[in-house]
Parts: structure tokens; sequence; C-alpha cells
């Protein structure tokens, strides 16, 4: 069926060190966004981008041991894109937000969840970015959206968008998963989190992952998507910035994809840590593109 796509562009850099993923939206745009939605048959409404605060090099760039690098940037950042989103869905767009680090799934998903019963997410990343301050090696806040979302964390952070506890653990499910620090491994076996790991790909396949991650979000009232693009193999997607060796392949990202359009059962799609600073020829936006048009229902005959 055909939709009204609303495209939300959310060039946040703040959850991380590497600036140019705020560069990411516009890649996109550059590689055929639009364009290849469009030739689908979806109506796409092109909303632009986010209007982030400015970045301050010095605090930007300045050594933070632990703690929260761009706390106040991250969260006023997340309460507009919130509200962005869920006026898209009031208006009965389909959102598609396009990052942006990973940070800003605070925004998305605050703006979404409040529309749906038990709203189930998929994380499709390498990392499980399920950190708190304490646990974080980094500082950097793209490494804590997920748990943010659960209830955990700084107090901004957590409430954004006015209410806290956005995301059940018992509605999550991880994919692709290779590079989660000791705190993480402890908390995904302390609450249950249903997770696939990469060596858990290998054994089952793409198709049984999916078919089990739809199975196990069968009594949500919604679904949304996050699709960070490190959860790929950087030889073959260079362009983001936290890579990790051994991930999953474009073209099991593409049938991962197909899956869930054909199921017919996610209701919101974010696509995140595109940096074309960092890439080669754009090629990971374009990745980003393919793998969108397979979510909205291209066919290759
Ligand atoms: N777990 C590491 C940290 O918290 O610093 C790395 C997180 C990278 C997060 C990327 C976007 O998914
Ligand atoms: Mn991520
Ligand atoms: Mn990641
Ligand atoms: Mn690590």
């Amino acid at each position: 069926m055909n939709k009204t796509i609303e495209i939300i562009g959310a060039p946040s850099a703040f959850g991380q060190r590497k600036l140019g993923v705020n560069m990411g939206p516009d890649a996109m745009r550059y590689a055929g966004l639009v364009e290849r939605i469009e030739a689908i048959g979806h109506k796409v409404i092109d909303s632009g981008n986010i209007t982030a605060p400015p970045i301050d090099m010095k605090v930007y760039k300045s050594e933070q041991d632990g703690g929260l690098r761009n706390l106040p940037e991250v969260t006023e950042f997340c309460e507009t894109l919130c509200n962005t989103v869920d006026a898209s869905v009031k208006n009965g767009n389909y959102p598609l937000v396009i990052g942006g680090d990973h940070s800003i799934a605070m925004g998305t998903i605050s703006g979404i969840a409040k529309h749906y019963n038990n709203l189930g997410v998929i994380w499709y990343d390498a990392h499980g970015d399920l950190n708190v301050a304490d646990s974080s090696p980094s500082g950097n806040i793209h490494g804590m959206p997920l748990r943010a979302l659960i209830g955990d964390g700084h107090e901004d952070l957590v409430n954004i968008g006015g209410y806290k506890g956005k995301v059940k653990v018992e509605n999550i499910v991880l994919i692709g998963m290779r590079d989660l620090d000791e705190g993480e491994k402890a908390y995904i076996k302390e609450v249950g989190i249903k997770t696939y790991t990469m060596a858990d790909i290998d054994r089952l396949g793409m198709k049984t992952v999916i078919e089990e991650t739809l199975e196990h979000l069968a009594e949500c009232g919604g679904i949304h998507l996050s699709l960070d693009v490190d959860a790929l193999d950087p030889n073959e997607t260079p362009g983001t910035g936290t890579t990790v060796p051994g991930g999953i392949t474009y073209r099991e990202s593409h049938f991962a994809l197909e899956m869930l359009h054909d199921s017919d059962k996610v209701t919101s799609f974010e696509i995140v840590e595109v940096n074309p600073l960092i890439d080669i020829n754009n090629k990971t936006a374009e990745q980003a593109v393919g793998l969108t048009g397979s979510f909205f229902g291209e066919k290759l005959l």
C-alpha cells in the first residue's frame, strides 16, 4: 500500500566526536533518497532538517573524562525532533528520520511511543547503545539512547518529550551485536533483552532472525526500526564513525528490510550514523538509500 512518507532530517553530531555525521541527511538526499522512494509509488514530503543548536568547537573537541558530552545540545535537539515526529504521526504521515548520530533516537522514539500501546523497537546496530554515564567508556551519548528510552540515565535524557519510560525491555530486539561494553552485557542478561549477536545471525541466518523478531514483537501496537549503518560490515560500508569488523553484509541487510516491508508491521523508520566526511564517494549514503528503498517495497523485478 502506498504511504505518505515524511522525511525528517536530524543533523546531530552532538552524540559523539566525529564531525560530518551532521551532514548525513544531505548525503542521503544527494544519493537520491526522495526520488528512490517516489519511484516505488509513495508520496514523499521532505520536511528538511531540524535546526540544530550551534556547535561550540572548543567544547565539542575538548577531552572529558566520562560524563555526558554535549548534554544540553543533545537534549535540546531531541526535544525539537520529538515534537516534529509527534506532529508527523498526528498528521497521518509515515515518519522517516535520517541522521545524524544515534542520540537522535531519543527524540524520534519519544515522539512516536505515545501514539502506540507497547511500541516495539528493532535496534539494528553493532552496538547496544545501552550505557549510562557510569558504564560509558567514552561519555558519548550516542552509546546511551536505548537505555534512556527504557528509563535509566540522566534525568534530562530520560524525560525528553515530558514523559519517562518509552519502551519496555520485553519489546526490544537487538540485531547485529558485536561490540558490547561489560556493563551493557550484564544489563542485557539481567533484564533479558532479546538479542541476536553476529554469531546468532551466522548460526540461524537472517530469515529466521527476522521471523523470530516479528514473532517476539507480535503483541506490540507498532514497531519502530532504528537502523545504525555501523551494523553493516565496514569493508562494504565504511562511512560511519564507530566501525566494528565482522558485520552484516549489505545484501543480508536488504533481505532483512525486504522481509520487514513484507510483514507490514513496522510503523516508523530511522537510519543513522551516515558520515560522508569519512566515507568513500558517498557510498554509505548510497547504501542507506538502497536499504530504504527495500524497506519501502522496492522490487528488483
Ligand atoms: N559502547 C561504546 C560507547 O558507549 O562509547 C560505543 C558506542 C557506539 C555507539 C554507536 C552508534 O552505535
Ligand atoms: Mn547505534
Ligand atoms: Mn552503532
Ligand atoms: Mn567497545
